[in-house]
């Protein structure tokens, strides 16, 4: 008879769902992990609103990493709708990459996703992942990830990574491939994702949108966008819409003499730009959609509240 070692290694597959409360560095870990920028990142909090994978496919393994918004707290159906994209996502995975900034204390928000998993999905092995070591100083880190691992009842493996800066992430994709179970290959070895370049650029327009706009404004704004048109291999026309919910936002969004759009123009363009590889020409323009955030038939246009 054969040993396991003498025979082929099994296929192995599975959803790796990164979680964390707002701003601890998820998409920016999937953006690493995936060597490309899929999914919108900034420096605000509450930055993604959806699921969104990342398909990394070898001949021995296909690791699906779903990205996840962290959890908001407001009561209109946007937050609801939010969070069930989280809420699905739990329930659905293999392995739980638990993503923690190493600069803080567990908090309530943790105490709550730590209850989900264990209520949703008690058999996904869990990966505490302590980011962001390289702006966290070692006291902090140590007491923190002691705090961090407390929220599960068995002490889960942990690991110190920046995702910013790339460090740790090897030896994260080795701790993932080592926990994934067998399985088939979901995805065509060359898909990296089920988003189309349209919504990756919605995104994209609203996360520069994000870090350059102001405190509240952030949290008012949607993007959808009208068109999006290969006007030769190399050039893609983009004419999309960034929605506020009132009229003096508006104003606020576009800026003197037009400024301000035209900065999130640039940013969102070469972001944009470096995920298609192509040239882009980006039309922006800025519309009052009044409670948007409890607009059932608005949030199924971005994308939420499709009932998954
Ligand atoms: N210093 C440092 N900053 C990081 C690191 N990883 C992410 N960041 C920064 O943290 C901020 C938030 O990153 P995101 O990736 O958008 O965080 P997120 O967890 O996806 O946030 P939500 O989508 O709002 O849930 C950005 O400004 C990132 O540049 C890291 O390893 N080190
Ligand atoms: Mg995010």
């Amino acid at each position: 008879m054969m040993s396991e070692t003498e025979m082929n290694q099994p296929f192995k597959s599975g959803f790796v769902v990164v979680l964390g409360r707002p701003n601890a560095g998820k998409s920016t870990l999937l953006n690493t992990l995936m060597g490309q920028a899929i999914a919108g990142v900034s420096a605000k909090p509450q930055t993604t609103r959806r699921r969104q994978l990342g398909i990394l496919t070898s001949d021995s393994a296909q690791i699906i990493l779903v990205d996840t918004p962290g959890l908001h707290e407001s009561n209109d159906k946007l937050s609801l709708a939010i969070n069930s994209e989280a809420i699905v996502a739990i329930k659905d995975a293999d392995i739980i990459l638990y993503m923690a900034d190493a600069n803080s204390a567990p908090s309530a928000m943790d105490d709550k996703l730590a209850a989900l998993i264990a209520s949703m999905n008690p058999e996904a092995q869990v990966i505490l992942v302590m980011n962001k070591v390289d702006s966290a100083p070692a006291q902090n880190l140590a007491s923190n990830k002691a705090g961090y691992q407390a929220l599960f009842a068995e002490t889960p493996q942990t690991l110190q990574i920046s995702a910013l800066r790339a460090q740790g992430v090897h030896e994260l994709l080795e701790a993932i491939q080592a926990a994934l179970p067998e399985g088939p290959q979901y995805y065509d070895a060359e898909q990296i994702t089920e988003d189309f370049e349209r919504d990756i650029a919605a995104e994209m327009i609203r996360a520069a949108a994000m870090d350059n706009l102001a405190q509240e404004l952030p949290y008012s704004i949607a993007v959808l966008v009208n068109e999006y048109s290969e006007r030769d291999a190399d050039r893609v026309y983009i004419n999309a819409t960034i929605f506020v919910e009132r009229e003096a936002q508006k104003g606020i969004v576009i800026g003197k003499g037009g400024q301000k759009i035209k900065q999130i123009g640039t940013v969102a363009r070469r972001d944009i730009e470096a995920m298609n590889g192509q040239s882009v020409f980006l039309d922006l323009n800025v519309k009052v959609k009044k409670d948007w955030k409890d607009d059932e038939r608005f949030l199924r246009q971005l994308g939420l509240n499709d009932k998954k």
